[in-house]
């Protein structure tokens, strides 16, 4: 029991204070259910709940960059804890791309089944289909700067399989799956991908500090 009741201090669950509330700072509507799925318990708000504009400033070459510059972006604007979201997918064959042009990948409009056609028509009779999916997650607070990153390695298909999730899931294979991410339901996608692997460091950060 002493040793129960000292891991119990350590980890706050004596800790009373309220959760403050965090924003999350995507306009992507598939991020965000994602995010929230995997945040159960926490007190949630938009872009749209903060009355901020839902496609933020992203103008930087990396995943992090892009993730604090909408943090950022967010924070200076309502002072609240911001979490924003920068991810891709990264295609070996392709040299790495599209990386972080994966949400433009086949024109401005963001359009998942164009930039779906346009990699299957890149990789098209070609022999070595593997990727990632990589994800780096800001978290901007009262206290700093924090950066919390997830991939997923797999393969791509040469068809589109699936109606879950979003983007570019019908045409991910996951490592040692047989299912495509459109074809799992979320929670199994969820449980291996490169968002559910950034969150659960995000957790295990705030469920150490104060946050
Ligand atoms: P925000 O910047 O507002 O968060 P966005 O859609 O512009 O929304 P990104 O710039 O991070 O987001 O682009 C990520 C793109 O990568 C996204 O449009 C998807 O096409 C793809 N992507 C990221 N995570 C994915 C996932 O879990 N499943 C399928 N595609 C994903």
């Amino acid at each position: 029991w002493p040793w129960l009741h000292k891991r119990c201090i350590q980890r706050g669950f004596f800790n009373l204070r309220p959760m403050p509330q965090l924003l999350l700072c995507t306009g992507n509507p598939g991020k965000l259910a994602e995010l929230r799925a995997l945040l159960p318990g926490r007190d949630l708000l938009s872009l749209r709940d903060a009355g901020l504009p839902t496609d933020l400033p992203e103008t930087g070459h990396t995943f992090a960059a892009n993730a604090l510059q909408k943090a950022r972006f967010a924070f200076e604007r309502t002072g609240m804890p911001c979490i924003a979201d920068d991810s891709g997918l990264e295609v070996d064959a392709l040299n790495g791309a599209p990386g972080v042009y994966s949400a433009r990948y086949a024109g401005q409009a963001k359009d998942d089944r164009a930039n779906m056609a346009k990699l299957l028509h890149e990789l098209d009779g070609a022999t070595d289909r593997r990727a990632r999916f990589r994800t780096v997650i800001a978290l901007i607070d009262g206290q700093g700067e924090h950066l919390f990153e997830g991939e997923v390695r797999g393969t791509i298909t040469t068809e589109m399989r699936g109606t879950h999730g979003f983007g570019y899931d019908p045409v991910f294979l996951p490592e040692m799956s047989d299912l495509t991410f459109g074809e799992l339901d979320p929670v199994r996608k969820n449980a291996i991908s490169h968002r559910g692997h950034a969150v659960w460091k995000l957790v295990r950060f705030l469920s150490e500090g104060q946050l």
